[in-house]
């Protein structure tokens, strides 16, 4: 009787320590596999539903099953997207979702002969922006009279006004139906249409008038301000004084706004901009002038120092 006894007073021992040796291990499927066993089959695990939004990654797995046992292939397999403004595979396995759409994911391996062994359909869907996810980077309320930053060769200080609205939010957002308010009305200055996104890393001008058509920066987009529909004068009516610009939603949720002068704490400017100090990244903002390397007043499509907004590339490449 001693021998069972012992046992049981072992096992419903309070001492941890004794209870925890340590296991050996009996699992060494994977090193049998690479020896190279027969293959029987190659699966791909993939989520359980192909209907995405531009926040969410598209996350495969390939799985090789041998005699042996399975083994994760997914880094000797290639994936490619039809359409890859939809979906595309900067990294092996993950599909990463630009825009909204469908495509056509393919999935190779090397493993069973060289075949594309599946093929099936993504659809994406661009997400609504959410509050934080925009930021007014920059505002210039006064522009001065010698500049004409909207490049159609005229100085005009409404049609020269603009905001610089830049996505930080690291994905697509889809902001359809964005609009623009100043401080004095109760309607928009501006409505983003119906499809309008913003990739990671893109920014959007929107100047209070006039010709944009001279303009190019990469990763950005130039447009004027028009609010035909509710017949607004002065385009984005910027007021030198003081100002409270803001992007809201249909519902009219906040997404970003700014205060300067006679509205908020931020200072106006006379001839030159309010920027955020880092561009993008930074909660306060500077006289543009004096950010450090600045290109001068303002910088109407890229950072203050001249250089580019980053892209969706930049993001996802990191
Ligand atoms: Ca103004
Ligand atoms: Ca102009
Ligand atoms: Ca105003
Ligand atoms: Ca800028």
């Amino acid at each position: 009787m001693t021998l069972p006894l012992l046992l049981l007073f072992a096992c419903t021992s309070p001492s941890k320590e004794e209870s925890e040796a340590p296991k050996e291990s009996t699992d060494d499927s994977a090193t049998e596999s690479e020896v190279g066993d027969k293959l029987l089959s190659l699966e791909l695990r993939k989520p359980s539903s192909t209907d995405i939004t531009t926040r969410e990654t598209l996350d495969l797995q390939v799985v090789a099953t041998h005699e042996s046992g399975e083994v994760d292939v997914t880094t000797d397999s290639s994936f490619s997207s039809s359409d890859e403004e939809v979906i595309k595979f900067f990294t092996v396995g993950h599909g990463q979702p630009i825009r909204g759409g469908k495509t056509t994911i393919t999935v190779h391996s090397d493993l069973d002969g060289g075949t594309d062994f599946e093929a099936f359909d993504v659809n994406v869907m661009a997400s609504l922006v959410q509050p934080g996810e925009l930021v007014l980077n920059e505002v210039l309320a006064d522009p001065a009279t010698d500049a004409d930053p909207n490049g159609d060769g005229v100085f005009d200080p409404v049609q020269d006004e603009f905001l610089e609205i830049a996505n930080k939010s690291g994905v697509t957002v889809d902001i359809s139906g964005v609009r623009i308010f100043d401080a004095e009305t109760e309607s928009p200055r501006h409505t983003f249409p119906l499809g309008t996104m913003l990739r990671a890393g893109e920014a959007m001008i929107i100047f209070g008038g006039g010709s944009v058509s001279t303009l190019y920066q990469p990763n950005v987009r130039f447009e004027v301000a028009t609010n035909d529909d509710v017949g607004l004068k002065l385009g984005l009516a910027l007021n030198n004084e003081g100002d409270r610009p803001a992007l809201k939603l249909q519902d009219g949720t906040v997404i970003c706004e700014t205060a300067y002068g006679t509205q908020g704490s931020n200072d106006a400017i006379e001839d030159a901009s309010l920027v955020l100090v880092p561009d993008v990244s930074g909660t306060a903002y500077s006289h543009h002038r004096y950010v450090q390397n600045s290109v001068g007043n303002q910088s109407p499509g890229t950072y203050s120092d001249g250089s580019p907004f980053p892209g969706a590339e930049a993001y996802y490449t990191q």
